[in-house]
């Protein structure tokens, strides 16, 4: 592929990826085993197989299902540290990932051993990798805002360790307006917020999340374009987005990486970034989205350059820190 080298070279940062969804199958197995847990799956490759979504809903089914594995610290530890392996060999210096404390808690799993595995990987990925981080807890939208205040309850004593706040899950039904007095608390404790919307969503979505939750940067957002008024506001405030194309084919937003609209969210003049999403379901890691994309849509090496630096200014990076890459 043309600009592959380019691409392999340049640091990366990673500003969507929701760790549960890298759970690659084999970890799956091994922790299933570990923790004496059966898959209604004989095979990894029969379990890969089954990645074959239709929407949004079908996939986050076998992801909460999958994440059923993850029992200990350890676990928690383990899928992290696997996953910033792999931003290593990528060239990923810096990311900025979801928790779900939900899906765990649910199924009685304490949210500090899921919070403690997760902070103890990513600090070593800091002194021992290199690669600096934020850990964003996200929100269910599919459960109550009820649901949503009494885990921000239980994250209460692990805060200083939580840069921001998320919500995620499925989508249509469940517009950020339901949300709207719990993000107002999370923005009491001064932290920043973000939101997944115009993914299946309409762009109406994208306007609650902004006016409603204050967030300041919309994960997907690829449906923003319908909207002539919505794309303008979003390039007046330099509102980023954070964009996963192969998320967004594998989940039939667009048919074919090709038929992507991300060209055009850069023509627009928007703050475009290139992400993830769950790597493990959606078959590419950030970089692997990266070459796709610059293959399939024809990405100029501006173009790509763009891309990179638009995950730098978009990230959470302290000015001085973003400096070192931008
Ligand atoms: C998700 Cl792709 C996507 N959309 C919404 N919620 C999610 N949780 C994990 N992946
Ligand atoms: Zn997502």
């Amino acid at each position: 592929t043309a600009h592959q080298a380019l691409i392999q070279a340049l640091p990366k940062a990673e500003l969507h990826l929701h760790i549960e969804g890298s759970l690659e199958p084999e970890l799956m197995f091994r922790l299933a085993a570990r923790n004496g847990i059966a898959l209604p799956y004989p095979t990894v490759e029969a379990l890969r197989a089954a990645y074959d979504f239709d929407n949004l809903q079908s996939f986050l089914d076998l992801y909460y299902a999958g994440a059923g594995v993850l029992q200990t610290e350890q676990d928690f530890y383990e899928l992290t540290w696997a996953y910033l392996l792999r931003c290593r060999d990528d060239h990923v210096v810096h990311t900025e990932i979801f928790f779900d404390p939900q899906t765990h808690t649910a199924r009685g799993i304490a949210f500090a051993t899921v919070y403690q595995g997760i902070r103890r990987a990513l600090d070593e990925g800091r002194t021992q990798l290199g690669i600096s981080s934020r850990l964003i807890m996200s929100f269910l939208r599919h459960l109550s805002e009820e649901d949503g205040f009494a885990v921000l309850e239980q994250a209460r004593p692990y805060l200083a360790g939580i840069d921001g706040f998320g919500l995620d899950s499925s989508e249509v039904g469940h517009p950020p307006s339901k949300f709207a007095r719990l993000f107002a608390a999370c923005h009491a404790l001064g932290l920043p917020c973000v939101a997944h919307a115009g993914e299946e969503g309409p762009p109406a979505y994208v306007w609650e999340a902004l006016d409603l939750l204050k967030v300041c940067r919309i994960d997907h957002g690829v449906r923003a374009l319908e909207d002539a008024a919505l794309v303008a506001r979003l390039v007046a405030e330099r509102m980023p987005l954070t964009v996963c194309p192969y998320s967004n084919v594998k989940l039939r937003v667009f048919d074919q990486l090709k038929d992507h609209n991300l060209r055009q969210l850069l023509q627009a003049g928007l703050c475009a970034t290139v992400n993830s999403d769950d790597p493990a379901y959606f078959g590419g890691y950030v970089q692997e989205n990266y070459l796709g994309c610059a293959r399939e849509l024809g990405l100029s090496q501006a173009e790509i350059l763009q891309l990179c630096q638009n995950g730098f200014e978009a990230s959470w990076l302290a000015p001085a820190d973003k400096a070192h890459w931008l």
